[in-house]
């Protein structure tokens, strides 16, 4: 299935009938009253959340959304019917933005949480709420008020605990591949990966946590190059960063300065998050080089480099555990902030 992570779209709520105009007829009455009847209220447009939904991919596709106007008033003091709602559902983790202002109107997190974000107009008010003791015969009544109408932007960003980060072809996706039951597309040429995958890693029967291994980061990809900006705002959501390595590389400090740097460029905020630091691949290298690499310093805040391998499974639980601590801390720092 193709992902699509952004989609624009217009919505539209229901006008508001009009409200009528008509006098009561009967017979041997010659001058009847004023019964026109009011207007319905225009259908409100409506956003929800479904956890079943996991792209905005339906959007690409159609991009209108109009609900039902109010019908008008009538005869006989004859309300309109109100017009239908319309409901229109996103996966968890869509952002909604006014496309015309770029400004954040909300951000739907939980399933079923939902916005109305266009509310119907009002309907008019018939003529017969417009008699007075001068003007008995009123001739007018109220138009219905129009429903408001917005072009959106879609966007929707994963929600997952931990982010994978890392250049293409450095194992993220083998990775994610032996932590949980995620079964990515692993090749051995860069940007196997063009969509994020999401998977869930067990701690035990009942505790678990989400990674997303997105697309490899190449430098410049802050500014465009590569695929990684595309996904890097997924990232941005994530409460730890796993960094993944190529221990073989010629320049691991070197690697890491760039991702770091990249990520740091994208948005200042990702320095702020707890991360961590594994070396992939660690299974072709000899003894005594891996033993080096366990002395490497790479950055204070992100703790000793953990040398993994996802063929041999070398570190591969500690790996697991790690992350589950560090969420953990993360949890705690968040209540405690709260409190
Ligand atoms: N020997 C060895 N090879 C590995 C290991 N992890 C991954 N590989 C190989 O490295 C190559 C790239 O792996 P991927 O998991 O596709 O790498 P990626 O980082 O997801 O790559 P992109 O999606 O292109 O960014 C594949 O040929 C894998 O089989 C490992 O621990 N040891
Ligand atoms: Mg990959």
């Amino acid at each position: 299935m193709k992902f699509i992570d952004i989609a624009e779209i217009y919505v539209k709520a229901g006008d508001g009938g009009a409200g009528h105009v008509s006098f009561r007829r009967e017979k041997y009455v010659p001058k009847g009253g004023p019964d026109g009847g009011d207007g319905g209220k225009g259908g409100n447009v409506i956003i929800q959340a479904n956890k079943d939904m996991n792209t905005l991919l339906d959007y690409k596709f159609k991009q209108k959304f109009l609900a039902q106007d109010g019908e008008k008033g009538g005869r006989v003091k004859r309300s309109g019917k109100d017009g239908k709602h319309i409901k229109i559902k996103v996966p968890v983790g869509t952002m909604i933005f006014d496309a015309q202002t770029d400004e954040l109107i909300t951000d739907l997190i939980i399933d079923k949480q939902k916005v109305v974000i266009a509310k119907g107009g009002k309907g008019g008010m018939g003529n017969m709420n417009f008699a007075t003791p001068t003007n008995r015969s009123p001739r007018y009544a109220q138009p219905g008020i129009p429903g408001p109408e917005l072009f959106l932007r879609l966007e929707l960003k994963l929600l997952a605990d931990v982010g994978i980060i890392g250049f293409p072809n450095v194992g993220k996706s083998t990775l994610i591949s032996v932590i949980s039951a995620a079964k990515p597309k692993i090749a051995d040429y860069p940007f196997t990966t063009l969509v994020p995958n999401l998977g869930v890693v067990k701690i035990d029967e009942f505790q678990s946590y989400s990674v997303a291994d997105v697309p490899g980061l190449i430098q410049g990809a802050s500014e465009g190059k590569g695929l990684g900006i595309q996904f890097l705002r997924h990232i941005e959501r994530t409460k730890i960063l796993l960094f993944v390595l190529d221990a073989t590389s010629e320049d691991i400090k070197k690697d890491y300065k760039i991702l770091s740097k990249e990520l740091e460029k994208f948005n200042p905020e990702m320095l702020y998050k707890k991360r961590m630091i594994c070396l992939s691949k660690c299974d072709t290298l000899d003894q005594e080089t891996v033993q080096a690499l366990t002395k490497l310093k790479l950055d204070p805040k992100a703790g000793k480099p953990l040398i993994i391998s996802s063929v041999t499974n070398l570190n591969i639980n500690e790996l697991k555990f790690k992350l589950w601590d560090l969420l953990l801390e993360f949890k705690q720092d968040e209540e405690n902030s709260l409190s």
